[in-house]
């Protein structure tokens, strides 16, 4: 029997509406739902390739226990597992406190309400505050420009592109990457929408992106956008095209930063840059003009030597220009959950409270910097870990600070337990490997990102597909080892893990479901008769329900944080860093830059598995400018190696007019090695390799590694390595520009 249920995917931050075919049980296909008010029938084909990740035969279906070397397992039943892992923790803490247990969390569990959950439940249940993440190769720049103005890392700004008349668009590409702090299944509409009504949309990257070819383009310099941005509104200052009643009603500081803004004029950016002074000044004009304009960054800006002061600088000109809080402008978001609310109380909205023990890199939001991890691992002392989860997280790719050096660390853990669907780059260390369901074979609710929505939205599915193999959800395995521990259940709440000491445990389901029905859309459990429940969700709105139609607007102090209600311009930490601007030099013994590249059918490390991505002939390429390719001498296909501070790496060369001079651009999360074959036969290398493994070369007020405009030279490879080449990689590379 052939039957068809709603549900929505969970991989990239649109969270998109699909209809699920399920014959005799078995999921074969999905697609996007029609009937969704909220995605209108938009889905990529990775919905699609994660039916086949749900059906892999490389998946784990049991857990798993390590058994000699990196990478060899044995299956396990799940009492021995969680038996030996709830003794062996247990005893770790007995003997060295609970310090010594860490956890690492990365992307995928932050689509699971059930994994964050847990997470954080467990956390608190053993008591140790070490909670690593890959926040410092993601957003933890942009939180502590949030922390700095607003004052909370849980306070941020969507961009309201439905109704704006200029985006500027700066270090994201959000054709590719369904877009990022900001969730919106019709953005490529959005996006055409604002020109169509007679607005511009303009894309500042180092390369012409597959974003920027439908827009204005403006080339820059990788690792130059805080000179870009402190010379627009040093523009916008000097030329009285500020909003002075919004600056004097909301802000604390301007006229300090000001003055320090001085030094940034058009034309010394513009040598930085790359980009003409009157471009520059033009370009600050017509968005002080607009009747409404957004400045909107994202990775390509987060994750540079200044990153936080890109992310203040960008945030800066839309509160100066009147754009914050307005039609058409940087809004805070709304969800019928206030996440931002949830995380202050679960102390998620943290800055700088509980440093990395051996590095003093700083938490942000509750996280701790993936570069911090290998010293507090390695360096003995309290507090030293000794114990690991890593949960959906593979930072030996993924990390700044990931490769060998993360691996030998990994190697000298006591304990290291790992929840994930494959055995991964990073989990083929560990003692255990705990096996989950896929989304699809899970319930779930928008919950973490419900207040990046451009038109707040609710929706909930059951799985669609029954639980394949021997799986047990993230919930269910870190509650079992909790209670295994004596620690009642992997509750953050006190309370709850008394009530699991006598047998009642709460779903996640549940409070989640309690924060729906308790919100302003909620049914108050019955007081009121037309609100919502997850039930009801379920049985009125299987294709969920569109809440808001646009985002509200003019609630600026009620989301202002610091105690004066303003919003800070000129901290010390700022002024700081716009001093240290001016002094950063070029090396001339790495003349280039190297950024990072999304594409359309990668989603960071974890789904190059499936065919429908990953076709035989996808190769991992390095992307350079023609001219740079012939001034190198090498030609297209051919390998190049790329040296920077950190580390060197040999990769074939694809040669692209779509680069700026003097950059070169090279996806992540490539480089396999896991329990993943067809991934492991793909090849590619590695590309934080080339990241600086050095706590003192990171953005030095979030700690975040910088994966964009790195310095690097590129050099021809030797004829021998040439000839490997053509044996390890096959025929020339195939370059990904398949849109769908
Ligand atoms: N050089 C460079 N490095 C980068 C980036 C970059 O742009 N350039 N981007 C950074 C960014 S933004 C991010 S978010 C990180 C991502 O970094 P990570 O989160 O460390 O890596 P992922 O590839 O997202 O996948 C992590 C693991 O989750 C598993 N997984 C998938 N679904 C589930 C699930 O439902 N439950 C569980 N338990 N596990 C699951 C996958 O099998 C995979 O092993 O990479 C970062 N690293
Ligand atoms: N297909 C696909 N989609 C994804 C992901 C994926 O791996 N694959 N990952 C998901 C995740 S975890 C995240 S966080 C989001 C990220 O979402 P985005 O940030 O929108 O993703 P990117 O494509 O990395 O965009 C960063 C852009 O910055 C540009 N850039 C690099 N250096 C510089 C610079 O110095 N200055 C400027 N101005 N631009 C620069 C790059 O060329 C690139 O176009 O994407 C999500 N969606
Ligand atoms: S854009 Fe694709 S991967 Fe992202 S949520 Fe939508 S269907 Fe899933
Ligand atoms: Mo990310």
């Amino acid at each position: 029997m052939e039957v068809e249920k709603p549900t929505f995917c969970r991989i990239c931050e649109p969270m998109c509406g699909l209809i699920a075919t399920v014959r005799d049980g078995h999921l074969t296909g999905v697609r996007g739902d029609r009937d969704n008010p909220y995605s209108q029938g938009f889905a990529c084909s990775k919905s699609s390739a994660m039916v086949e990740i749900t059906h892999d035969p490389d998946r784990l279906l049991t857990p798993m226990r390590r058994r000699g070397a990196p990478g060899s397992f044995e299956p396990v039943t799940w009492d021995e597992a969680l038996g030996d892992i709830s003794a062996r923790l247990q005893h770790i803490v007995a003997e060295h406190g609970p310090h010594a247990y860490a956890s690492f969390f990365g992307n995928p569990p932050v689509f699971h309400h059930g994994s964050l959950l847990a997470l954080q439940g467990f956390q608190a249940a053993i008591g140790s505050p070490w909670k690593y993440g890959v926040n410092g190769e993601d957003g933890a720049s942009h939180m502590v420009a949030n922390a700095l103005l607003y004052g909370s890392t849980a306070i941020g700004t969507v961009p309201d592109l439905w109704r704006t008349h200029f985006a500027l668009i700066i270090g994201a590409n959000p054709f590719v990457s369904r877009g990022s702090t900001v969730s919106e299944p019709q953005l490529r509409q959005a996006l055409r929408g604002i020109v169509e009504r007679g607005g511009r949309v303009v894309v500042v990257d180092p390369r012409r992106t597959e974003t920027a070819r439908n827009f204005e383009h403006l080339a820059i310099r990788p690792g130059t956008d805080a000179w870009l941005l402190a010379a627009m509104l040093n523009t916008m200052i000097a030329e009285g095209l500020v909003d002075r009643a919004a600056i004097t009603e909301h802000t604390a500081g301007f006229e300090v930063l000001a003055s320090h803004i001085e030094g940034f004029s058009a034309d010394l950016a513009a040598e930085h840059c790359g980009i003409a002074a009157n471009v520059i000044r033009d370009l600050a004009r017509d968005f002080a003009e607009a009747p409404s304009g957004v400045v909107y960054g994202r990775t390509g800006t987060c994750t540079q030597l200044f990153g936080t002061l890109n992310n203040f600088l960008q945030q800066t000109i839309n509160v100066v220009t009147g754009n914050l809080e307005r039609e058409g402008g940087a809004n805070f978001g709304w969800g019928p959950i206030d996440f931002a609310k949830f995380a202050s109380s679960a102390g998620l909205s943290s800055f700088g409270t509980n440093r990395s023990r051996t590095t003093g890199l700083p938490d942000v939001a509750g996280m701790l910097p993936s570069q911090a991890l290998v010293p507090d691992i390695k360096v003995p002392g309290p507090g030293q870990i000794r114990a690991l989860l890593t949960f959906g997280a593979n930072p030996v790719l993924s990390s700044g600070r990931g490769g060998t050096e993360l691996e030998g660390a990994l190697e000298t853990l006591d304990l290291h337990f790992s929840c994930d669907l494959y055995v991964n780059e990073t989990n083929r260390f560990a003692h255990y490997i705990l096996p989950v369901p896929t989304f699809y074979e899970r319930d779930d609710a928008p919950f973490a990102l419900m207040g990046n929505m451009l038109r707040p939205s609710l929706f909930a599915t059951e799985a669609v597909q029954v639980r394949i193999g021997d799986t047990r959800t993230e919930f269910e395995i870190l509650n079992e080892i909790a209670r295994r521990m004596g620690r009642g259940g992997a509750y953050a709440a006190a309370p709850l893990r008394w009530l699991a000491r006598v047998g009642i445990n709460v779903s996640p389901r549940t409070m989640v479901d309690a924060l729906i029905r308790t919100s302003p859309v909620g049914d108050w459990f019955g007081l009121r008769r037309t609100g919502l429940s997850w039930k009801k969700l379920l049985t009125k709105h299987p294709h969920g329900t569109v809440i808001k139609g646009c985002l509200p607007v003019g609630r600026v102090a009620a989301h202002i944080r610091h105690d004066d209600q303003k919003i800070h311009l000129a901290t010390t930490e700022v002024l700081d860093e716009l001093h240290r601007l001016h002094h950063v030099e070029d090396r001339s013994d790495l003349p280039m830059r190297a950024i990072g590249m999304r594409e359309l059918r990668s989603q960071n490390t974890w789904m190059h598995n499936a065919e429908r991505l990953m076709p035989s002939d996808r190769r991992h390429v390095g992307h350079i400018h023609p001219d740079d390719a012939s001034r190198i001498g090498i030609g297209e296909g051919d390998l190049a190696c790329i040296v920077s501070d950190g580390g060197e790496i040999s990769i074939p060369i694809h040669l692209s007019e779509d680069l700026q001079p003097g950059t070169v651009a090279i996806p992540h999360g490539w480089g396999h090695n896991g329990g993943w074959q067809r991934a492991n036969a793909a090849g590619g290398v590695n590309s934080n390799q080339l990241t600086a493994k050095d706590p003192n070369r990171t953005e030095p007020l979030s700690g975040m590694s910088v994966l964009n405009g790195i310095p690097v030279r590129v050099e021809r490879v030797r004829e021998s390595m040439q000839l490997r080449r053509d044996v390890v990689d096959g025929p020339g590379p195939q370059v990904d520009t398949r849109g769908d």
